[in-house]
């Protein structure tokens, strides 16, 4: 994408009413726009980045047998009559009349909705397991909504539900979400811990959160520091093994971890004192087992191996995806903007021309951001006719993790720049040997 021809807000001015970094730096760096109390657009740069994050969601669900599909923002009451939740959800849920006087819903979440497709067409033990998917808009009319994307009323969640026919294969679910999260979060450059949590109105006993540590969380944590350690990186996880999912589970959740819901003085004293912490963190997902709740409720059964009709048991499983654009800005960014990790970053790299209009950095500058295109790497090419203090600002407020540097001055040696967002520490290479560093970090291979 070249700049001049791009749709990039930015903002000079630190916004006044955000309260916390990544809402200031979201909208400094032209990524949303509120559109009324927390409902948001999505501008070019940001919704380059949801996208991707919602991408990752994609790949490690679709890795851990869950399986993709769109339900409905809006939502009819009668189902959550059926399930009782109606009147206990209270008004955060948005109510609407439509013109026939029926009473509809904007789906805060939507147990009730997949348990409904769940028992018009599954009847048999045989069609179990399954885990289904979605990633929609929900909407919440929080009383408070705040923090930008971070608490907003109407947000992106991936939510996913398993139907299986026995406790002991539903819990199986629960660990196997609990471990293709880990490895979710790690890709977005994100340490999110799982902590016991409280259930809420979703219910049931099980019920794992995880949090991001960042001091502007708005959950209180009590941990053992210990867990700070733990990395899941790229180890091979076959996610029907059962033994496997269990052993990573206790690994990530055997010592204590629990949100201000949850937490036990005395547990917690049990923890070496030099290991004890309280912090706060951002819930960016949640995960639960709650049995036959729904199941039982709506009448959603299977036949078992003898024949008997047996409610299913279920869970669900939810991860904030426009949430978690807020959560890395809290984790990754420095005085002068963001940092994006290369997971998530809405460019792969950016091109900095220090003399737009001299023949010879233009013809470099459009040489570089050719090789990149031609090998699937996409960078933001700063081609206006701006000072170089200007576009410098602009790619450290946008967090591109790379950038390369063009003036007419390195060309006559035969080099450019290329900076790291993250350490800011530069080095002078010539233009090919800095699209094959930039390739292999991006796991490109360049021929
Ligand atoms: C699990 C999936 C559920 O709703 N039902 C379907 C279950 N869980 S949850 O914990 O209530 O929400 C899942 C995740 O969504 C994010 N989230 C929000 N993000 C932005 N603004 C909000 N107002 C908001 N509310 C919830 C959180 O990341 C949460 O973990």
């Amino acid at each position: 994408m070249r700049l001049s021809r791009y749709f990039l807000p930015v903002l000079k001015e630190t916004p006044a009413e955000a309260q916390i970094v990544s809402h200031r730096l979201m909208l400094r760096a032209g990524m949303i726009k509120q559109a009324s109390a927390g409902i948001y657009s999505w501008l070019p740069l940001g919704y380059r980045v949801l996208r991707n994050i919602e991408q990752i969601v994609h790949e490690e669900q679709v890795r851990a047998g869950h399986i993709p599909m769109l339900m409905p923002t809006l939502q009819s009451a009668d189902l959550w009559k059926e399930s009782g939740r109606y009147d206990a959800y209270g008004p955060e849920m948005l109510r609407i009349r439509d013109r026939q006087d029926r009473d509809m819903l904007y789906g805060p979440t939507n147990e009730e909705m997949i348990t409904d497709i769940f028992r018009s067409h599954v009847g048999s033990y045989k069609d179990l397991p399954l885990t289904l998917y979605h990633i929609q808009w929900k909407f919440r009319d929080e009383i408070r909504p705040r923090f930008g994307v971070m608490r907003g009323r109407e947000f992106l969640m991936k939510d996913g539900y398993n139907f299986d026919l026995t406790k002991e294969d539903a819990l199986h679910a629960y660990n196997r979400h609990l471990v293709s999260y880990l490895r979710t979060y790690e890709r977005m450059g994100l340490q999110a811990i799982p902590m016991r949590a409280d259930s809420g109105p979703i219910g049931g006993d099980d019920t794992h959160e995880f949090l991001v540590l960042a001091e502007t969380g708005e959950s209180e944590v009590f941990y053992d520091s210990e867990i700070t350690d733990l990395k899941f990186g790229d180890r091979a996880i076959d996610y029907d093994d059962v033994a496997q999912c269990q052993a990573v589970l206790e690994e990530f959740t055997s010592r204590y971890a629990r949100t201000d819901e949850t937490h036990d003085d005395a547990e917690f004293a049990k923890v070496p004192a030099d290991r004890q912490r309280t912090a706060r963190g951002i819930e960016v997902g949640q995960i639960f087992y709650f049995g036959t709740k729904y199941s039982e409720a709506m009448g959603a059964t299977v036949a078992d191996s003898e024949g008997n009709k047996v409610p299913v048991h279920m869970g669900s499983h939810g991860i904030g995806v426009s949430r978690l654009l807020g959560a890395i800005i809290e984790a990754s960014h420095d005085d002068n903007g963001i940092i994006w990790p290369e997971g998530v970053t809405p460019f792969h790299c950016g091109i900095v021309n220090l003399k737009q209009g001299d023949e010879e950095a233009d013809a470099a500058c459009e040489a570089l951001y050719n090789s990149f295109m031609a090998i699937g790497l996409e960078p933001l090419y700063d081609d206006r006719n701006e000072r170089a203090g200007g576009k410098f600002a602009t790619m450290d407020l946008i967090g591109l993790p790379w950038r390369i540097t063009v003036g007419p001055r390195g060309l006559k040696n035969g080099v450019v720049e290329l900076t790291s967002r993250r350490t800011g520490e530069s080095e002078e290479l010539p233009p090919e040997q800095a699209i094959a560093k930039v390739a292999g970090i991006y796991g490109k291979a360049t021929t």
